[in-house]
């Protein structure tokens, strides 16, 4: 298993899947929208998740849920680069969530040890060389579009191929643009452009995403398809903040499977399952 979970040049190595703890400083994230809006207050959060638990704290300003419309460049960086700043210097291994190259570059300049950006570089053409420049590791997500437009792309005949073949064609496009392909990690991008039974089936084969040989980050949190799973065919989903549970639960499974890192809101539970994990790892 851990041969599968792989290494990311520049970042600690942890001896199971690591945890990433996340903290939306945005009034609009589908899940948690609002409740971190102010630097003081998401400053505390990510020192609470981490002492939950989290390996590093994702810090994003912009959300992407379904539907959602871009916020500016400068009330982004407003929001993010603070929050960097103040964890960074608490000691916290921060990683910036990001469409914008200029977003990055500061981050980084702030002290952020990732990038994750949702579009793998697509967003803005900037990003991939200020990445490379600054020899940050990268997230590649499987992304088709913005948020705006993005569930009338989840048009898939074989999604498990169709979404390998696509983080494959982004790999090198990353690498042609300088990024060392020991610092990509891939992410399958769950509920973007996907349906939920795209969703599970991503899930069901993680092994299919190994094969193209770089770590998985998998971010399962609070997403529709886990409300879909919980509510059964035809009824309400639970809202987003009842879905924890079943997050710890793809933590466990995608733990087991050999992911690199899952991204989550609700640290304690996940904590605990890539614990267990690991355990039952080591055990074989
Ligand atoms: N999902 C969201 C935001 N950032 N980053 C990565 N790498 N993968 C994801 O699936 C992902 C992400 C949307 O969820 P949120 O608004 O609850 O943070």
């Amino acid at each position: 298993m851990s041969t599968l979970r792989g290494t990311v040049q520049g970042l600690p190595e942890w001896d199971r899947c690591a945890v990433m703890g996340v903290v939306n400083v945005t009034p609009d994230s589908f899940s948690d929208g609002g409740r971190w809006f102010d630097t003081t207050t998401a400053v505390k959060r990510g020192l609470d998740l981490v002492a939950e638990g989290a390996d590093l704290v994702d810090v994003g300003g912009e959300s992407t849920r379904p539907g959602a419309s871009r916020v500016d460049e400068s009330e982004e960086l407003r929001r993010v680069i603070p929050v960097v700043r103040g964890l960074v210097s608490e000691g916290v291994a921060v990683s910036v969530d990001t469409m914008r190259a200029r977003v990055a570059e500061q981050a980084i300049a702030a002290g952020a040890v990732l990038v994750n950006d949702v579009s793998g570089g697509q967003a803005d053409p900037d990003m991939v060389p200020v990445v490379a420049a600054a020899g940050a590791p990268f997230v590649v997500m499987h992304w088709r579009g913005f948020s705006e437009s993005m569930n009338s792309r989840a048009v898939y005949g074989d999604v498990v191929g169709e979404v390998v073949d696509e983080l494959r064609a982004r790999m090198d496009a990353v690498v042609a643009g300088g990024i060392a392909p020991e610092r990509v990690v891939f992410d399958p991008g769950l509920g973007f452009a996907k349906d939920a039974p795209h969703d599970l089936a991503l899930l069901a084969r993680l092994d299919a995403l190994h094969a193209l040989g770089r770590p998985l980050l998998v971010a399962a949190s609070r997403k529709r398809f886990l409300g879909r799973v919980l509510a059964g065919e035809g009824a309400a989903p639970p809202p987003a903040r009842e879905r924890d549970a079943a997050t710890a639960a793809v933590s466990a499974l995608s733990a087991r499977a050999g992911a690199w890192a899952v991204r989550v809101h609700e640290v304690r539970a996940t904590a605990d399952a890539v614990r267990v994990a690991r355990a039952i790892e080591g055990a074989a």
